[in-house]
């Protein structure tokens, strides 16, 4: 046997040793076939699972913060130019975070490739490509909020198993292997001086070249000489031990997950409860959104990959900034604290006319405003700056807060904890202004200040920095481009303008008269209003039309008008066919 230079260099011996090479084997050039590519290039991939595999199980022991891909989809999504994310919102809605991690899943993926391609001919250049990628990740893991140096340790030891695995894999070849070889044989033939052809015979294969005239060819004397049954071998035993620890970095991250810490929350009852919702508030048509949306089926907007685990005995809120007595609150503070409760519609500016990012619940909380006064604002402060748990800010105007409306730090929707996705364990909800300059989840600091000092995350993108809802409608029913037989049948959808009112909604059909739709009763100004109308519909296809009046008597505009940067605009129109 020739010497073993180099323990790395065992890792093929290994499976060689188990498995007798089966005579059958094709010959398999590792220098200039196509297929020898696809197997360096799947070296690649392979070495990237593994470092997959190796980091995340690691990143979920450093702490709480996401692991290298999320942190790296982070980074994109923050840096990503706003048209784009707005293209992402339309194009895939809230599948957005699987599309796009995803995406980097493919990107490393095709880096691995590369770099395992590289590997053939300049493992050096390949090592030093995968300690970028190493450190692309480690920067990208350090740039998130709260992030500390040994966050960045997991996706370094990842990028070094990456390394290693790779390394091996493109350190195999293949050679000829002879049709019938006896085991004898193949295992006590002397290779050819400086190639390690352990389990090779020497002696003639199929189209007669041998381990030596491929290593004289090749000039690869150093290599060792394996099957491709080996490399998939090798390929196989890398692939498990990833997959192990994917999995158990999944159920370490699920130990991790506050849920039980929120199912074991008692809420308090409000010391200032809600009035039972008005009868009728609800028409409880087929298609029609029910007035309470249920916690499962509201809308998620956030930019957060993976959803922060807040745990609420560590959670505190501090409040400073342009205040006078700066002060900070433990979660068993805020729940001993008078709660109130109030029934807010919630609205994403991304939403377009006739969109679904829009929601309704009653939310339990401690009305802003007072805990601002009792932190004291100072003169000069206009803007109210909230951070979230991982790192997201959003400026609201300090008027907005301050002018009476129910302003909320919320702890509970619908009757139960925040959900996670929703805010778990506090979040903000101003009504009237859309969720990016007033409802910021997973809050955690509040700062009083000024807003030519500092820029929240959309601002910072285009926004307006001061975006009142607009008075919008949404037909419901029927859907569009439905079949509905002739005759009798219900138009019904809802409208909203937060702080306004619904004060009228008017539907039309083919461009003909308005006619006033029936409203629905609603509890305040700060919710959405159902509608209903009836329709003797006749055969033919109709254009449907709804919009509504505020309550200060404003008409919503017909000119449809995008969501960027302060809302869209427009009527709903649905096109229908009666049979
Ligand atoms: N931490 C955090 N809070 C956030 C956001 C976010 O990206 N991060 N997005 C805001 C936006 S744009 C909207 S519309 C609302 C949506 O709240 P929901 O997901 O509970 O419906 O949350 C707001 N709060
Ligand atoms: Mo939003």
């Amino acid at each position: 046997m020739a010497t073993v230079r180099d323990p790395l260099e065992r890792f093929p011996e290994i499976f060689l040793r188990g498995t007798n090479p089966l005579p059958r084997l094709r010959r398999i050039k590792g220098v200039r076939t196509g297929r020898g590519r696809i197997r360096t290039a799947v070296g690649g991939l392979v070495a990237a699972v593994v470092a997959a595999g190796v980091a995340e199980p690691l990143a979920v022991l450093a702490g709480p913060r996401p692991g290298p891909l999320a942190a790296v989809g982070s980074v994109v999504v923050d840096g990503a130019p706003e048209g784009l994310k707005r293209l992402a919102i339309r194009s895939f809605g809230e599948n957005d975070k699987q599309v796009l991690l995803a995406c980097v899943v493919v990107v490393v993926l095709l880096l691995a490739g590369m770099l395992g391609l590289v590997a053939r001919h300049r493992p050096a250049r390949a090592m030093a490509g995968v300690c970028a990628l190493g450190l692309v990740g480690a920067a990208a893991v350090l740039t998130r909020p709260g992030a500390a140096l040994l966050d960045a340790v997991p996706v370094l030891v990842g990028a070094l198993a990456g390394a290693v695995v790779l390394r091996t894999l493109s350190a195999t070849r293949s050679v000829a292997l002879p049709l019938n070889p006896s085991p004898v044989d193949a295992l006590s033939a002397a290779p050819p001086d400086g190639v390690t052809a352990v389990g090779v015979s020497p002696a003639a294969s199929r189209d007669g070249e041998t381990a030596e005239d491929i290593a004289q060819e090749s000039g690869h004397d150093r290599e060792w000489v394996v099957g491709r049954r080996l490399f998939l071998a090798g390929t196989a035993g890398a692939f498990t031990v990833a997959a192990g620890g994917l999995s158990l970095g999944g159920v370490l991250r699920g130990r991790r997950s506050v849920e039980a810490a929120r199912r074991a929350v008692r809420l308090p009852r409000p010391a200032r409860p809600a009035a039972p919702l008005p009868a009728g508030v609800d028409l409880r048509l087929p298609g029609l959104s029910p007035f309470v949306t249920p916690n499962r089926d509201f809308y998620r907007v956030d930019t957060a990959l993976v959803l922060p685990q807040v745990d609420p005995a560590a959670w505190t809120l501090r409040v400073h900034g342009l205040v006078e007595r700066p002060l900070e609150l433990s979660f068993d503070e805020l729940l001993r604290r008078p709660l109130v409760e109030h029934d807010i519609t919630l609205t994403c500016v991304s939403n377009e006319v006739g969109g679904p990012y829009v929601g309704h619940a009653r939310w339990l909380g401690l009305p802003l405003a007072g805990l601002l006064r009792e932190a004291g604002v100072r003169a000069g402060a206009d803007q109210l700056l909230s951070r979230s748990a991982d790192g997201w800010t959003c400026g609201t105007p300090l008027v907005s807060v301050l002018d009476g409306r129910q302003a909320l730090l919320a702890v509970g929707m619908n009757g139960e904890p925040l959900p996670v996705a929703h805010g778990f364990p506090a979040r903000l909800v101003v009504p009237g202004l859309y969720g990016y300059s007033s409802a910021t989840k997973w809050v955690v600091d509040l700062e009083v200040t000024r807003f030519t000092d500092t820029e929240a995350y959309w601002v910072a993108r285009g926004y307006a920095e001061d975006a009142p809802v607009k008075t919008l409608t949404r037909i419901d029913v029927p859907r569009p481009l439905r079949r509905l037989p002739s005759g009798r049948t219900v138009v019904a959808g809802v409208s909203w303008a937060q702080r306004r009112g619904i004060a009228a909604v008017e539907v039309r059909v083919d461009g003909g008269p308005w006619r006033q739709a029936r409203l629905a009763p609603v509890p305040g100004t700060d919710t959405w209003r159902q509608w209903v109308l009836e329709w003797d519909a006749t055969p033919g296809t109709h254009r449907i039309e709804a919009r509504a009046t505020d309550a200060t008597g404003a008409t919503q505009p017909p000119t449809r008008v995008p969501p960027f940067p302060d809302g869209a605009t427009g009527w709903h129109s649905v096109v229908v066919t009666v049979i």
